[in-house]
């Protein structure tokens, strides 16, 4: 496979005003009839040259140029690329093209879900549709005319407004829609089913009535009331925060249960998989409603920021998510608890994207090459590319931020444009120079602070020296420093903050500076301390960096119950239980697990004073995942036992103070979606899941009782999950037997099912995952199936995966394989564990490697999987 460079980015040569599509909908086919209105690109650098369309398991039934058909010397069709050597300056080509959607299971394109007809089309599913120059920067008005039997596919729908619709003979219909905004070819999207809708309305802040549809299979009916709630808030809170006003006049969501993404935000027509729109109370955790507000938002708020005002290239691509989801987790933040929303988005960062950023994938925020375009809707795209929106927006500050976001919408609406235009509108804006800064786009690799302090009592002076690196990533060396926000605040012995004085003449500096950090060494006097501080650091997780500091346990615990700034709070206790854990990976038997370890958790689960959601985060031990991404050469099983080992420690010591946590957050009336609810579920699934991993009796009883009993998802699951990880066999088979009985015609819930199994090493052995695969409800077609026991066996249930014999590997690597013949997407993904096996332990890497070779030699190998396995072994 060719890799593709930004580098090498040329305008587009000829450019498309309007496309007229028209789809005819069979069930052995669909013939695509596409009309394009096409031009010279003036802006193109060279003119007059060959016109060249993309193009993607299409058959190609006529071509014509200006109402002329082409004769076969007239065009190549090499493949991938239609090219017409010789065109006028402005022409109307017309192309019908045979494509087969029933048969398509990379689901790219034109495919079909559970009888439905649907699309994806970013990145590049475009041109499996019909030819195209399938390019962002190319943005044409659409008008779309979809035909269908009128009985199977009662509803048709495509972009923006509906505008005519009719009979036709033997039983078809037609419906065409208009697209009055220009966009690329990504945003196009076309749903046919047999489909009910819900329908609501938004009045906008300018008095416009916007009709709101969410179209499901008859059986979910009961199941959109939430996404449309949040719809109609996030379509507020965008005109409050960011001044963004809807501009069609109908805007649909679509729910389709085989989708390789969460969602996709094509213009007018949003398309979801069913498992980030579908919820009830009944059937759906906690979670998933949190997921379902956060993605229903992001989307919508794509209208701006990707669609209204789009990307150039792929290179681009964070230029919408990065922003998109620094908008969605800002909306978050708003609905619900901002330090808990933090907590979880940092935890993602960490964990996931600080290893995808130290491991051979590793690329910038903007990268400079890639091979397969879907590789690159990473972590590192939208987390650290919402981080690095985040820094800007604390630079400079929410009034100046916002001043930058309107002019960038202003100044580039309809337009496909580069993150360095948004930085530059940022710059424009405020008047702030954030040249250096622009370095978190272009280099890879995650900056590391090693930061020491030193105290003179004398003078009551506190240093603080810190030093930046950025380490070496695939293709990039010697790195220059960047410009790093550094949030920091300094307590007294009683929890006090004191006044940070830059210099010796201030007197009351303010209790929290970020300072900036642009050089790669630093020094930072603080003045006028009569007693060491203790320093809190990076507060708020103001850059996404590592931190290295000498911490001692007894900082960690004063922090832990005295730092103010909620997040630092719990990332104190999560570095305490850190180091207590790696203290114990091959200690000898025996051992004495800090006691004060097991007494801050007594603390904690009886403050009934402190937010109890940031009390519930701070129970929750660090990931096996977490623990590993700090290590240097992982022992996972080792890990693993250190892990358990503290977990059942601290189990039994606070058994009384778990029960009691139980009961003070149980039954408390009618379920409800509040923060402080939903943390009060939170509580007491812990508790439970703590008395099930030592076996206690009389938490066997209340799982039992909670199951039976809960009118929630939340509680049903999470009394599930505890009997599943607990030894009592016999309710634990009982417990998973009723769910599924219960449960088994809901795929959402389903797919819960296989979860909880596949990602616990009581239930989800190797043999047991076999099992799960063979189950009628598992469905290899389905991504969302495939990741719920694959994906969720490789990337949760680690010790299973990485058992010392290597069956866990040779097993994914099966699977990989397999999915790569129908889906390369998904099987791409799937790779993703074992690309990290330099991060192991020579007996682990080896046996990993050799998986990923097992890969690499199978015969025809996408494209997508060919660059994850090949760029792994490099
Ligand atoms: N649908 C994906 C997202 O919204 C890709 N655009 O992030
Ligand atoms: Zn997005």
């Amino acid at each position: 496979p060719q890799t593709i460079y930004l580098s090498e980015y040329q305008a587009p040569a000829y450019l498309v005003d309007h496309v007229s599509l028209r789809f005819e909908l069979f069930e052995d086919g669909a013939r695509v009839h596409s009309t394009l209105s096409m031009r010279q690109n003036p802006a193109a650098g060279q003119s007059g040259g060959p016109l060249v369309l993309d193009g993607d398991s299409l058959t190609l039934e006529s071509l014509s140029l200006n109402g002329q058909p082409l004769a076969s010397g007239e065009y190549q069709n090499e493949g991938d690329k239609l090219v017409i050597p010789v065109v006028p300056d402005s022409f109307e080509l017309a192309v019908v093209t045979w494509i087969e959607p029933q048969n398509n299971t990379r689901l790219e394109g034109l495919y079909k879900s559970s009888g439905m007809f649907c699309t994806q089309c970013e990145a590049e599913g475009f041109r499996c549709i019909t030819y195209y120059p399938d390019r962002p920067d190319v943005m044409a008005r659409f008008q779309t005319r979809v035909e269908a039997d009128k009985s199977a596919y009662p509803v048709l729908l495509s972009n923006g407004n509906p505008i005519e619709q009719g009979d036709l003979e033997n039983g078809r219909h037609f419906v065409t829609w208009e697209d009055p905004f220009p966009k690329p070819a990504y945003l196009f999207a076309l749903v046919a089913g047999d489909l009910v809708e819900k329908r609501d309305t938004f009045t906008t802040v300018s008095g416009r009535d916007i009709d709101l549809r969410i179209y499901v299979e008859a059986r979910n009916a009961r199941k959109c009331d939430y996404a449309m709630d949040a719809l109609k808030r996030s379509m507020r809170w965008d005109e409050e925060v960011y001044g963004r006003e809807y501009d069609l006049d109908i805007f649909m969501i679509v729910a389709v249960d085989d989708f390789n993404m969460g969602a996709m935000e094509n213009k007018g027509l949003n398309i979801f998989n069913s498992s980030c729109v579908l919820a009830s109370q009944d059937t759906a955790t906690d979670a998933a409603f949190q997921r379902i507000e956060a993605i229903v938002a992001h989307e919508y708020f794509h209208n701006w920021s990707g669609n209204r005002v789009t990307c150039r290239d792929w290179f681009q691509l964070s230029l919408k998510e990065g922003f998109t989801v620094f908008r969605d987790s800002q909306f978050s933040a708003d609905m619900g608890s901002p330090t808990v929303k933090r907590i979880e988005d940092v935890t993602l960062l960490r964990t996931a994207q600080f290893a995808e950023d130290a491991g051979p994938m590793a690329h910038p925020v903007r990268p400079a090459s890639y091979m397969e375009i879907s590789n690159f809707y990473t972590l590192t795209i939208y987390e650290k590319g919402a981080e690095v929106v985040r820094m800007i927006h604390n630079l400079l500050g929410d009034d100046m931020f916002r001043k930058g976001s309107d002019l960038y919408f202003e100044r580039h609406d309809g337009q496909a444009v580069t993150t360095d235009d948004f930085v530059k509108a940022m710059e424009d804006a405020s008047g702030r120079d954030l040249g250096q800064f622009r370095l978190w786009y272009e280099q890879a690799g995650t900056p590391v602070l090693a930061v020491s302090d030193h105290y003179d009592e004398v003078q009551g002076v506190y240093r603080l020296d810190i030093r930046q690196s950025v380490p070496d990533t695939p293709g990039q060396t010697g790195k220059l420093p960047q410009h790093i926000p550094f949030g920091l605040g300094l307590l007294d012995s009683e929890g006090q903050p004191l006044p940070l004085n830059l210099n010796a003449d201030e007197q009351s500096g303010p209790v929290e500076r970020v300072l900036e950090l642009t050089e790669s060494e630093h020094r930072f006097e603080f003045h006028g301390l009569r007693e060491r501080p203790v320093p809190s650091l990076l507060r708020d997780f103001s850059a996404p960096v590592r931190v290295h500091y000498p911490w001692t346990r007894e900082q960690l615990l004063f922090l832990m119950s005295h730092d103010p700034d909620g997040f630092n709070r719990w990332d104190a206790g999560q570095k305490l239980a850190v180091d207590v854990i790696q203290s114990l990976v091959d200690a000898p038997q025996g051992t004495e697990i800090e006691p004060r370890l097991v007494e801050a958790y007594r603390l904690l689960l009886n403050d009934t004073e402190l937010d109890q959601a940031l009390v519930a985060k701070m129970l929750l031990l660090p990931s096996e995942a977490y623990l590993i991404e700090l290590s240097e050469q992982a022992d996972v099983p080792a890990i693993h036992d250190a892990r358990e080992l503290v977990l059942t420690h601290l189990a039994q010591a606070l058994r009384d103070d778990l029960l009691a946590c139980y009961q003070r957050n149980a039954g408390q009336g009618d379920y409800q979606l509040t923060p402080g609810a939903i943390a009060r579920r939170s509580l007491r699934n812990t508790a439970l899941a703590w008395l099930l991993h030592i076996d206690d009796e009389q938490g066997r009883a209340l799982a039992v009782e909670q199951i039976e009993q809960a009118d929630n998802m939340t509680d049903r699951l999470g009394a599930l999950r505890a009997l599943v990880n607990s030894g009592f066999e016999s309710e634990r088979n009982q417990a998973l037997a009723a769910f599924f009985e219960r449960f088994q015609d809901d795929p959402q819930v389903v797919e819960l099912w296989f979860s909880v199994q596949a990602s616990s090493d009581r239930a989800g052995q190797l043999p047991q995952i076999q099992a799960l695969l063979d189950h009628p409800a598992f469905d290899w077609k389905n991504p969302n199936k495939v990741r719920s026991v694959v994906g969720v066996f490789a990337g949760q249930n680690l010790a299973a995966f990485h058992k010392p014999d290597g069956s866990g590997y040779r097993f994914l690597a099966d699977q990989v394989c397999r999915l790569d013949d129908s889906n390369p997407q998904i099987a791409a993904r799937l790779v993703s564990p074992l690309t990290r096996w330099k991060k192991f332990s020579p007996q682990y890497s080896s046996q990993m490697k050799a998986a990923l070779e097992r890969i690499r030699d199978k015969t025809e190998l996408s494209r997508d999987v060919y660059e994850v396995v090949h760029k792994s072994l490099a």
